[in-house]
């Protein structure tokens, strides 16, 4: 498995599927959420209406698929963080959750690479650090039985989840 932490904004990566920091109602919104539908154009909020009709939306730490309309990506793959509550409201394993699901989600669409963001640290208020040890674990542990997803990449777009993600890896190559 190829893991690469990149700076940068998730919409210009070309890479077989993108994750989106969606909202329960796929509504489109703020942040990377806002971006993806706006430069992705109206065919992802036309498919996210679909899924809304279909099931309702998307539950937190679950995952759906859009197409990517302009975005250089084939698909993207729409997972709902949890909303920082302190930590006891089951935060870190729903986090977690979203991980896993969108990994899971991209194996079953034959994705051979797929780009994450930094799922609920914007206006979900997750705090940055946690978020990171979370993401690259449970990114580390799921994909260790895949056939299809061969190339994971983390975008940064802000310069301080960059350090954390460097600092991270950094530290696990000194313990191996
Ligand atoms: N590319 C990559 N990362 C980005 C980009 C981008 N273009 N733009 C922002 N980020 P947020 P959340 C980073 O707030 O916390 C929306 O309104 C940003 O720096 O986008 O999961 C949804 O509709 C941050 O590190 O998502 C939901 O209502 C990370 O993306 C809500 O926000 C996540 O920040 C979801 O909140």
């Amino acid at each position: 498995m190829k893991i690469t932490v990149v700076k940068g904004d998730i919409t210009k990566i070309a890479v077989d599927a993108i994750v989106n920091a969606a909202n329960n109602a796929l509504m489109g919104g703020g942040g990377v959420d806002g971006a993806i539908h706006r430069i992705g154009g109206s065919i992802i909020s036309k498919e996210c209406s679909e899924i809304r009709n279909r099931q309702g939306g998307c539950k937190t730490g679950e995952a759906v698929y859009t197409s990517a309309g302009n975005l250089p990506a084939k698909y993207v793959i729409h997972t709902v963080g949890p909303i920082w509550q302190g930590g006891s409201a089951n935060e870190e394993q729903l986090l977690g959750n979203c991980y896993v699901n969108s990994i899971l989600l991209a194996e079953k669409l034959n994705a051979k690479s797929i780009s994450f963001p930094n799922i609920s640290t914007g206006v979900y208020g997750f705090p940055k650090e946690k978020a990171v040890e979370i993401a690259i674990k449970t990114v580390d542990k799921a994909t260790k039985t895949l056939n299809s997803v061969t190339e994971v990449t983390f975008v940064c777009f802000d310069e301080e989840n960059y350090q954390l993600y460097q600092k991270q890896y950094s530290c696990q190559t000194k313990k191996r």
